[in-house]
């Protein structure tokens, strides 16, 4: 049956991840959970499952691991030649398979050991886009906001979170792309009359984010300059730390409130829907925040996991509700006055105004 005019429904999910607990955890064991989270979305009549952030492995950055070679276990190679062999290499190809097998797109988080044309390795923390009708990965997005330090906390106890030093920052800038044979009846160049016109009628346009980059409007608003109508988000965030403040409740309610403040800010002023999907509980570096959850344009959380273990989140949407925010209050090219944007582009740090006398 076809949607009434103007709609363009999708059945999207978040597959929220319960702990992989640790280093020695077989690769076997969550590759077989998130193919059983496929199979669970098809039954839904899911046609995009979101995975979270380095989804086939315990959260390898809340580890000290001394050896390379140690490190080397948890990153999938790749190259010019092979730029998304994961989806055919061992440890990714079941999933890939199932997930053309079933129809279902799939954005899923891994760690990325590109080698570059002159031989040159580089570790990224990575995500890529899998189109089940292409049969093939379509889109590869590169974490930009790397959190944590580079040399480890040397106090006792402590959670430690080393990104800057397992990965380097990504190259691949916030690209959106356009994600086929998802919604019915999408507009294509050859039958468009004009961009004008075209605007919010052609295939999801989809941007990818990774954990961290969703507390950054900077990231959001890259994406919402291209029109994206669909932001897809894996994370991996600590519940608790001994080394701050709080008892463990409060931190993980703290950490849950400005999960969702980001998310839902970064939808509404972008005018986008987004899905967002966490590895939660309790695994052998310390706890992770649940909370996956899918944020409609205005802002609101449409659907939230339930638990702190392997969930499917789901929400069908329509992406036609994008344009209200699209075409009033963040219609970008009525509004924006970039010549007042400078700083955004130019400043990292902080420069606070002169001291008073
Ligand atoms: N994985 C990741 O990016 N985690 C960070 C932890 C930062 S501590 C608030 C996150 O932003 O969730």
């Amino acid at each position: 049956m076809s949607a009434p005019s103007g709609q363009r429904l999708l059945t999207v999910a978040a597959a929220q991840l319960g702990p992989i607990t640790s280093l020695d955890t077989p690769r076997s064991e969550p590759l077989a959970r998130m193919i059983k989270l496929c199979e669970d979305a098809a039954e839904k009549n899911v046609r995009l499952v979101v995975f979270p952030e380095l989804a086939f492995t315990t959260f390898f950055p809340g580890y000290i691991i001394e050896k390379q070679e140690d490190v080397d276990k948890f990153f999938e190679p790749a190259s010019p030649e092979d730029p998304y062999a994961i989806v055919h290499s061992p440890n990714g190809k079941p999933l890939f398979d199932k997930a053309a097998e079933l129809g279902i797109d799939i954005y899923v988080g891994f760690g990325e050991r590109w080698t570059d044309e002159h031989g040159k390795v580089t570790y990224y923390n990575t995500a890529l886009y899998y189109s089940a009708s292409q049969r093939r990965a379509i889109a590869k997005y590169r974490k930009v906001h790397l959190p944590g330090r580079h040399e480890p906390d040397t106090r006792p106890g402590v959670t430690q979170q080393l990104e800057k030093r397992f990965f380097s920052v990504g190259d691949l800038g916030f690209q959106a792309f356009r994600a086929p044979d998802l919604v019915q009846g999408a507009l294509k160049s050859k039958d468009a009359t004009s961009a004008d016109t075209a605007q919010g009628k052609g295939d999801p346009i989809v941007g990818m984010l990774l954990c961290n980059d969703r507390r950054w409007a900077e990231a959001w608003r890259s994406y919402g300059l291209q029109g994206v109508e669909l932001v897809l988000e894996g994370y991996n965030t600590t519940a608790f730390a001994p080394q701050y403040p709080g008892s463990n409740e409060w931190q993980k309610q703290e950490a849950l409130f400005h999960h969702h403040l980001s998310n839902q800010s970064g939808s509404y002023t972008n005018a986008c829907f987004s899905v967002h999907a966490g590895k939660a509980g309790k695994e052998d570096h310390g706890s992770l925040i649940a909370g996956s959850s899918i944020v409609d344009p205005n802002g609101h959380i449409i659907a939230e996991s339930k638990t702190e273990d392997d969930e499917l989140v789901c929400a069908t949407i329509d992406l036609a509700e994008c344009r209200k925010g699209k075409e009033r209050v963040f219609a970008f090219d009525k509004h924006r006055r970039p010549e007042h944007y400078e700083t955004l582009v130019s400043q990292v740090g902080v420069q606070e105004p002169p001291l008073l006398d």
